[in-house]
């Protein structure tokens, strides 16, 4: 589908973007947007946030099979808890989902949102239909959680966000059980001077390469207009993935387009999720402006090479730049 290209970014537009806005979902729905893909045989998945015309978001599944053309079931998939010991935590809504398979298991870390803040949460799903909460993975003022697809050295790993002194970092964190999560360390920071100069999370679990783990990541800088969303690329080492190898001097992908400059919040393409297809090619999907669900793609090699250009990015000096507040 590799189609549009607007010059300056690396992962070129679908030209018939946007894929999915909230004329397309059959329930009172404000907006649609941050869907997370899985490509099962030769049918995808887009596991949507709908921001329901109340304010708060659920989950509702779209289905198709290209990639490009979605229809969205009539029904949302997962609402917020309403009793049992989830519903504290998601009364403001369930935000942002993110799914990886791993040992038979979809497994989706999403964020859960209350008067308390954001927490991470963890549910499971074999069929789509059926979905399993398994776990409140987090404390306040965390989110953007990615589980990596394989265990790394015996344990299931993740990368999160947690905001602490007002910084938004990537770190990662690992366990035993999916449950109980530790060992975490800060890994990727924003950059003074840069277009992630404000805040960095994580935004499609990692994809494995022969170079590393291939983080699709989002940054902001803040802006006289308030922030500009963007999309860039790290890579962390394949067996010890606390150590990052490489990272993207320019974004790969930034609001151009109408569609992401201008709505319920301008400004913004935030990603949720990847399909890496049999040729190379990512199809990167993502949310515009929190208002609709766009698709881009570029070939993984490409985005390989984002990790490493113009900078000998393997150095000890580029890892301290790219982490300044890390101590090794
Ligand atoms: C982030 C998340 C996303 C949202 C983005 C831009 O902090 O809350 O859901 O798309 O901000 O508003």
């Amino acid at each position: 589908m590799i189609t549009q290209n607007r010059g300056r970014d690396l992962f070129r537009r679908w030209e018939h973007n946007p894929i999915i806005t909230g004329d397309h979902v059959p329930l009172q729905s404000n907006t649609v947007f941050n869907g997370t893909p899985v490509k099962i045989g030769d049918t995808y998945l887009l596991l949507l946030r709908v921001e329901g015309q109340q304010g708060y978001s659920f989950f509702c599944l779209a289905r198709s099979k290209d990639g490009l053309n979605f229809t969205v079931d009539d029904e949302p998939c997962m609402l917020p808890a309403e009793d049992g010991p989830f519903a504290q935590w998601e009364e403001n809504g369930l935000e942002d989902p993110r799914l990886t398979f791993i040992d038979g298991w979809f497994y989706i870390m999403y964020t859960a949102v209350s008067g308390y803040g954001h927490r991470i949460a963890l549910a499971r799903t074999k069929d789509f239909e059926q979905f399993q909460r398994i776990a409140v993975i987090s404390g306040p003022g965390n989110k953007d959680g990615v589980l990596f697809p394989e265990k790394i050295d015996g344990y299931y790993a993740r990368l999160d966000r947690p905001i602490g002194n007002g910084v938004g970092s990537i770190w990662i964190s690992y366990s035993p059980d999916l449950i109980n999560w530790g060992q975490s360390e800060l890994i990727i920071s924003p950059r003074p001077r840069y277009w992630d100069s404000t805040r960095v999370g994580a935004s499609v679990p990692p994809i494995r390469t022969e170079q590393g783990w291939l983080e699709i990541y989002h940054g902001f800088k803040m802006t006289s207009s308030g922030p500009i969303y963007r999309i860039g690329t790290a890579m962390l080492d394949l067996y010890n993935p606390a150590r990052v190898i490489g990272r993207c001097l320019n974004p790969v992908l930034s609001p151009r387009a109408e569609y992401e400059r201008i709505g319920d919040v301008g400004n913004v393409v935030f990603a949720s999720g990847a399909i890496v297809e049999d040729d190379g090619e990512v199809k990167l999907y993502y949310g515009a402006a929190d208002t609709s669900i766009c698709v881009a793609s570029a070939y993984i090699d490409e985005l390989i090479d984002s990790c490493f250009e113009e900078t000998d990015s393997r150095s000890e000096e580029f890892c301290k730049m790219s982490c300044p507040y890390r101590r090794n």
